[in-house]
């Protein structure tokens, strides 16, 4: 029965209260009691649960298949803090999106049954992974959790994490160390291999972790290697809905619109999409029941998504840090950015991109523009600054090699990596601090911070820009002007000459 609950009695999301949610949330359209967990996920952020738990969600209410539940797992030390807000609510949670407009929905998703924190019981994941009833393994362990070299795009096998999951197979740190060890169990208990689903935003997500894996089972055990070359699945994948890190603020409204007091909801766009390789060795849920497109080539969705969304992002990201802006869409108000986006999306990278069966490039982009701008959402700038010597690498350099190669503009990319080498150096144009949050935020400040006008310095950080790229005179050059720019007029001038 469905109540209207006052916020000042908020029901404390579990399994019990799900026949009491009040009328204006929508839980889950089935029985939660007899799911068993076909897919185990690494990685639950937000982007996961506003993202493919809500796919999941929905192909158990349309079809009534209940062998999908997801078992989420955390392998990160602060992780523990998703697991202390999901598990008293036997893993339930509200996404709440938030559109343009005034109207907001609110839902509670039931897909997730269970969740593992890696770090205090390795041997239960492991255990569970290699349970038969899993056949799926999906991962959204970030661009930064595959160790990719950026000139290659292959992945570097001496990273001491990988070099820790080979010593240590049964205590693993790495997502990869995890697969490994738990498709051998499999192999050995004669189960077949699970397919193992990227969700990030990696150009071939799936052909990178493929590699990645074989590689590094190829040194545990050459007879792995190949049982999972010969047996296992690894579907691409491009995925999409711009979900910003949950604020207290969200927490508090969500208690007093919806009655709900959730330990850890999600705030997330209208819009979605997911666009899978329909390549999977031991079935799938119907995803395309519940919206997912299902195709035997991603590329072209995936490049067009990460080289427009994923590199916009990056653009105003930096530029407005230095700009201090504190939200996207307050970025995407001021017409200098808006203009710079769209000439970046349209002058630089359309003229590098592939034909995409059944998408309009114009639309899309008209699409991204409007979503940049939803301000609902509140994308948090510093949220889109993390990690960007992993995300840079994927999101602007592929673009900026293709377009030096063929003599073509490059000028506003390299605004943005002037733009990114300014906000490492830590101060944005007023003098604020700029906290860098990146796994290589000593040595991209120590680079940023020598630079001064000087590019090269900066473009020396192998690790994210290679060796070919600090050897183009264009892009130097280019980069220069706009870190003099940059330090001698501050971002909104220098956005004006673009
Ligand atoms: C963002 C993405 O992290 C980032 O830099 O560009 O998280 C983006 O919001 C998602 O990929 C949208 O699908």
């Amino acid at each position: 029965m469905n109540n209207t609950v006052s916020p000042s009695h908020p029901v404390k999301l579990d399994n019990a209260s799900l026949n009491g949610l009040p009328s204006n949330v929508r839980g889950p359209a089935y029985d939660r009691r007899d799911i068993t967990e076909g897919i185990l996920h690494i990685g639950v952020g937000g982007f996961h649960r506003a993202h493919q738990a809500v796919y999941v969600d929905d192909v158990i209410a349309e079809t009534g298949d209940k062998q999908w539940g997801i078992c989420g797992v955390g392998l990160l030390q602060h992780d523990s803090r998703i697991r202390d807000a999901l598990v008293p609510q036997d893993c339930l949670y509200a996404v709440v999106e938030r559109g343009p407009g005034a109207a907001t929905e609110a839902r509670v998703i039931g897909a997730m049954t269970s969740f593992l924190f890696a770090p205090a019981n390795a041997e239960a994941v492991l255990e569970k992974m290699a349970a038969a009833d899993i056949r799926i393994v999906s991962l959204t362990i970030t661009e930064g959790g595959y160790y990719l070299d950026p000139e290659t795009g292959e992945s570097n096998l001496d990273h001491p994490d990988i070099e820790h999951d080979l010593q240590n197979p049964t205590q693993p740190v790495a997502a990869f160390g995890y697969l490994a060890e738990a498709l051998d169990r499999r192999r050995q208990r004669g189960l077949r291999p699970f397919t193992v689903m990227s969700c990030d935003n990696v150009p071939g997500n799936g052909d990178v972790t493929k590699r990645m894996l074989l590689g590094f089972a190829a040194r545990r055990d050459p007879s792995l290697r190949d049982w999972i070359a010969e047996n296992g699945a690894f579907p691409n994948s491009m995925v999409d809905r711009i979900t910003p890190a949950t604020t207290d603020a969200d927490r508090a409204s969500i208690r007093e619109t919806y009655g709900i007091d959730d330990a850890w909801p999600v705030v997330t766009e209208p819009f979605r999409q997911w666009v899978i390789e329909d390549a999977f060795c031991d079935g799938r849920p119907q995803w395309d029941r519940a919206g997912a497109q299902m195709t035997s080539d991603v590329h072209p969705y995936e490049t067009m998504k990460i080289r427009l969304l994923n590199a916009s992002h990056s653009a105003m990201g930096y530029l407005g840090y230095l700009a201090g802006f504190e939200y996207i869409h307050e970025v995407m108000a001021n017409d200098l950015f808006r203009k710079f986006v769209a000439d970046f999306m349209e002058e630089e990278v359309t003229p590098i991109l592939e034909e995409v069966p059944g998408i309009d490039l114009a639309t899309y982009k008209k699409t991204l523009v409007e979503r940049f701008s939803n301000p609902a959402i509140k994308d948090q700038v510093s949220r889109i600054c993390m990690d960007g010597s992993a995300k840079i690498p994927k999101f602007i350099l592929p673009t900026v090699r293709e377009q030096l190669q063929r003599g073509g503009p490059t000028k506003r990319a390299s605004l943005v990596i002037a733009s990114w080498c300014r906000a490492m150096a830590g101060t944005d144009d007023q003098g604020s601090k700029i906290e860098v949050m990146d796994p290589m935020a000593g040595v991209l400040s120590e680079h940023a911070r020598a630079a001064g006008t000087d590019p090269q310095k900066f473009l020396d950080v192998r690790e994210v820009f290679g060796d070919d790229l600090p050897r183009s005179e264009v892009l130097v050059e280019q980069v220069r002007e706009a870190l003099e720019s940059l330090n001698e007029q501050g971002a909104m001038k220098t956005l004006a000459k673009y």
